[in-house]
C-alpha cells in the first residue's frame, strides 16, 4: 500500500474545496526559505490521508511544488529524470511547427515566459477569506525570502453549475484507478500502477534515472496550464450551427453539437451510451458513467468501429485523450494522467451573452499529475490532441484535431473535424467524409509551467541540504 501520510493531497485525491488559489513565487533567499520550510511550511502541507476524511481536512488545504528553476535556486543538483521538467514548459513550444505542444508564445502571459517562477502554493478552502488568511500567514513566515510573481484564483462555478467547467460541461468524472489505492474501482475505470503518477512506485518508467538517495520517491510532476476559454464565442458557434434541423429544435441541435465535440452531454452522460439525448440519471451514476468503450456494440471489435462515428465522433475530446478500446490497452495505458483542474474567472455577464464576445478572462486552471511528462501531458497534447490523424487507422485518415482543445498552430486557424454531424456519420467506404469546420480556437493557452510536487519526506530532505 502507498504511504499516504507522505504524499501531497492533490496528486491522487484533489484539494476537495470550492475555492483554490495558485500562488506563484520566486525564491530570493534559499537559506531562509529552506529553514522556514523545515520549521513551519512542511507542517502545513495537506497529506493524502488528511484529505480523504472530512474529519481531518484542514480549513485551508496547502500543497507546494517547485519548478526546475526553483530546485536550482534551492541548490538541489539532482536530475529528477524528466527532461521536460528540467527544461520547463516554455521550451516545449519550440521545434517544428506546430510546436510540440502547439501553443504560440504570443498568447503566453509574461509571468510564464519570464522563466522566473520557482514554485507554486496551492491553497484551497471553502472561502477566499480563509485562503487569504492562510496565504498571509505563509507570507509572514517566509518574509522577504520569497516574492509574489503571479496568482490565479480558481473557483467552482455557482449553484447547479458546481463541478461544471465554463463551457458548461461536468468535469472530473473520469480518472484512472491507482492500484493499491483507489477503492472502490468503478466499472470502466482502468486500474494502472501507482508508478505512472508517483516517482519511485511500481512501474515508474524512469526508475533508473531518479535520484539515488530516493528523496524524489512519492513525488509527482504537476503540469500547470492557464487555459483561457472563449465562452460566448463558443456558445455563438454552437447556436449558429445546430445539428439535425429536421428533427431537433435549434437549441437541441446546438446542444447535440457541443455534446459531440466533448463526447459527453453537459450533464456528463457519455454520448457513446446515449447518442441522441441527454440522460442525467446515467450521468450521475458512477457505476455507469464510465462503463463504456468505443468498440463496435455487436462485434466488440475495434476494427468494425473504424467506419462508424454515429455513437461518438472519432475525435471527440474525451475520445482523443482516452481512446477506450480504439487502441490496445498496452499502448494506451502508459498515457494516463490524473487531472485536478478548477475553473477560474467570472461567470458570463449579460453583455458578453448579448455580444457573443468575451470581455473577461475566464477558463480552466488545468492541473495534471504524472511521473513522466513526455508520456503524459506532452504526449497527449502533441500526439493525440493536436494530430489531425488521431485516432490513427480509422477509415477517415483526417479525423481532425481535438475540437475542444486541439490547435493547428496556437493562433486559431480553422479546423476541420470529422463526424460531428450524426446525420452524415460516414458509415460506409463510399460516403464522402463530411467535416464541420470550427472557425477558430475557443481555448487559448495563456502559458504554464512544469512543477515537481515532492513527498513530505522528500521536501524535508531537500530543506536540509
Ligand atoms: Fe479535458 N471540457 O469541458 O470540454 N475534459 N478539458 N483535458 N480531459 C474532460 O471525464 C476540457 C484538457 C482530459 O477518461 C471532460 O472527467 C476543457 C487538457 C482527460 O474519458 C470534459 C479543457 C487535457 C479526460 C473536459 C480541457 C485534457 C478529460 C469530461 C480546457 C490533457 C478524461 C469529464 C479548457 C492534455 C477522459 C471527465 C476520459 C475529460 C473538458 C483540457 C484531458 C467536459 C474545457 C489540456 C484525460
Amino acid at each position: 500500500a502507498l504511504n499516504t501520510d507522505n504524499i501531497q493531497s492533490d496528486i491522487l485525491v484533489g484539494m476537495k474545496k470550492s475555492q483554490e488559489l495558485f500562488y506563484f513565487f520566486q525564491i530570493n533567499d534559499a537559506a531562509t526559505f529552506k529553514s522556514k520550510m523545515s520549521s513551519d511550511i512542511i507542517a502545513l502541507i495537506t497529506t493524502t490521508t488528511e484529505i480523504l476524511s472530512v474529519d481531518t481536512q484542514p480549513v485551508t488545504a496547502v500543497n507546494l511544488a517547485f519548478s526546475q528553476h526553483g530546485l536550482d535556486t534551492l541548490g538541489v543538483t539532482d536530475d529528477l529524470g524528466d527532461p521536460n521538467f528540467t527544461n520547463g514548459q516554455l521550451s516545449d513550444l519550440t521545434g517544428d511547427l506546430p510546436g510540440p505542444i502547439g501553443d504560440d508564445e504570443s498568447t503566453w502571459l509574461p509571468e510564464f515566459t519570464a522563466g522566473t517562477i520557482d514554485g507554486v502554493f496551492l491553497l484551497a478552502s471553502d472561502t477566499v477569506d480563509n485562503i487569504d488568511t492562510q496565504l498571509a500567514s505563509i507570507q509572514s513566515t517566509l518574509g522577504s525570502s520569497i516574492t509574489t510573481l503571479y496568482q490565479i484564483q480558481g473557483a467552482a462555478r455557482p449553484g447547479s453549475e458546481a463541478g461544471h467547467e465554463h463551457f458548461g460541461f461536468m468535469d472530473g468524472i473520469s480518472q484512472p484507478a491507482v492500484n493499491g489505492f483507489t477503492n472502490p474501482i468503478y466499472p470502466g475505470q482502468t486500474p494502472v500502477d501507482a508508478g505512472l503518477f508517483l516517482v519511485g512506485e511500481a512501474s515508474d518508467p524512469n526508475l533508473a534515472a531518479r535520484p539515488a538517495s530516493g528523496w524524489a520517491t512519492d513525488g509527482s510532476f504537476l503540469v500547470f496550464r492557464q487555459l483561457q476559454q472563449l465562452v460566448p464565442e463558443f456558445n455563438e458557434f454552437l447556436a449558429t450551427h445546430p445539428l439535425d434541423q429536421d428533427t431537433l429544435t435549434p437549441e437541441e441541435g446546438s446542444e447535440l453539437l457541443g455534446a459531440r465535440m466533448v463526447g459527453r452531454w453537459k450533464s456528463g452522460a457519455p454520448i457513446f451510451l446515449t447518442p441522441t439525448q441527454d440522460d442525467p440519471v446515467l450521468a450521475a451514476d458512477p457505476t455507469r458513467n464510465n462503463n463504456f468503450d468505443y468498440l463496435d456494440n455487436s462485434t466488440q471489435s475495434n476494427v468494425d468501429n473504424h467506419f462508424n462515428q454515429s455513437q461518438c465522433p472519432f475525435g471527440a475530446h474525451i475520445r482523443k485523450v482516452h481512446p477506450r478500446g480504439d487502441l490496445d490497452p498496452s499502448v494506451e495505458n502508459p498515457h494516463f494522467i490524473i487531472r485536478s483542474s478548477i475553473p477560474y474567472g467570472p461567470e458570463l455577464t449579460a453583455s458578453e451573452n448579448a455580444t457573443g464576445i468575451s470581455a473577461n478572462d475566464r477558463g480552466l486552471a488545468f492541473v495534471a499529475y504524472q511521473s513522466d511528462i513526455s508520456n503524459g501531458f506532452t504526449f497527449l497534447q502533441n500526439v493525440w490532441i493536436n494530430s489531425v490523424g488521431f485516432p490513427f487507422g480509422k477509415y477517415d485518415p483526417t479525423v481532425g484535431v481535438d475540437p475542444i482543445i486541439g490547435t493547428l498552430n496556437g493562433l486559431g486557424a480553422p479546423k476541420n473535424i470529422s463526424g460531428l454531424d450524426p446525420a452524415v456519420p460516414d458509415l460506409d467506404q463510399t460516403d464522402v467524409w463530411h467535416d464541420v469546420v470550427l472557425p477558430t480556437d475557443y481555448v487559448i493557452s495563456k502559458g504554464g509551467e512544469y512543477f515537481f510536487s515532492p513527498s513530505l519526506n522528500g521536501a524535508e530532505a531537500r530543506a536540509a541540504i
